[in-house]
């Protein structure tokens, strides 16, 4: 009798949760849709070369002295002495020119939920933007997945889950999505979102945050599908 089984896809609901997973051996999604990893899936298929994630801001602001640009946001804003915030359209409107270069980044969530995910066998960023692109690349490895919500501050988050219900939904033929309650829930919740999620996100802590700060369009942006087909991988400190 053949032992074969389905790779299996887990949902860790925020990098606090972390410990309680093993990553070893396992593929890990992060995702920050509002908005780290969807800004970062848009600066490379805008033509950045690669990323280097920071936990610290003076050690982003100080890589502008190896040629590099700068991007950095805490608490939502655009962090002082920086070339670009958070948003997706800073790689956008070509107010810089991001094309062929390397972006030094540190956000509140995200490059936490990066560097946290340091076990896994694989690091992908994932994102709306490139869920299909995140699919067909998980299918094409066969291994395990933990995605892994950057949430906000540690808790829950509702956009990061929403994701995680929609890649569960694209991969329930080729991986086991039933065991874990986590990812039925998220399962649950993308159903529950329909047709509009991004009309059900508006309900959202973040989306309110964002709103505050009049960045209501990157949230009807970052919640796009299949934009970009780029497969970001955080390896050996960069992301390419
Ligand atoms: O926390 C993060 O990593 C950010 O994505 C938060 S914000 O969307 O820029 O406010």
């Amino acid at each position: 009798m053949s032992s074969s089984r389905l790779p299996t896809l887990d949902i860790c609901f925020s990098p606090e949760l972390l410990p309680v997973f093993n990553l070893q051996g396992r593929v890990a999604v992060v995702v920050d849709i509002l908005r780290a990893t969807s800004s970062i899936v848009t600066a490379l298929a805008q033509g950045v070369t690669h990323l280097v994630p920071f936990s610290e801001l003076a050690d982003c602001q100080a890589m502008a002295a190896e040629g590099y640009l700068t991007a950095a946001e805490r608490d939502g804003q655009q962090a002082a002495g920086v070339d670009l915030g958070n948003s997706p359209f800073g790689y956008l409107n070509g107010v810089v020119p991001v094309r062929g270069r390397g972006v030094a980044i540190t956000t509140t969530n995200g490059t936490r939920a990066l560097h946290l995910s340091a076990a896994a066998e694989e690091i992908v960023v994932g994102a709306f933007l490139n869920i299909g692109a995140v699919a067909e690349h998980l299918r094409q490895v066969g291994k395990d997945v933990v995605i892994v919500c950057a949430g906000w501050k540690g808790n829950f988050c509702l956009e990061d889950t929403l994701f995680g219900g929609a890649l569960a939904a694209r991969l329930q033929a080729d991986f086991q999505t039933t065991d874990s309650d986590a990812t039925l829930a998220a399962l649950d919740l993308w159903a529950l979102a329909q047709p509009d999620p991004a009309a059900y996100l508006l309900k959202s802590s973040h989306v309110r945050r964002l709103n505050y700060l009049e960045a209501h369009k990157d949230m009807e942006f970052c919640m796009r599908q299949d934009e970009y087909a780029v497969v970001p991988v955080f390896r050996n400190g960069q992301i390419t």
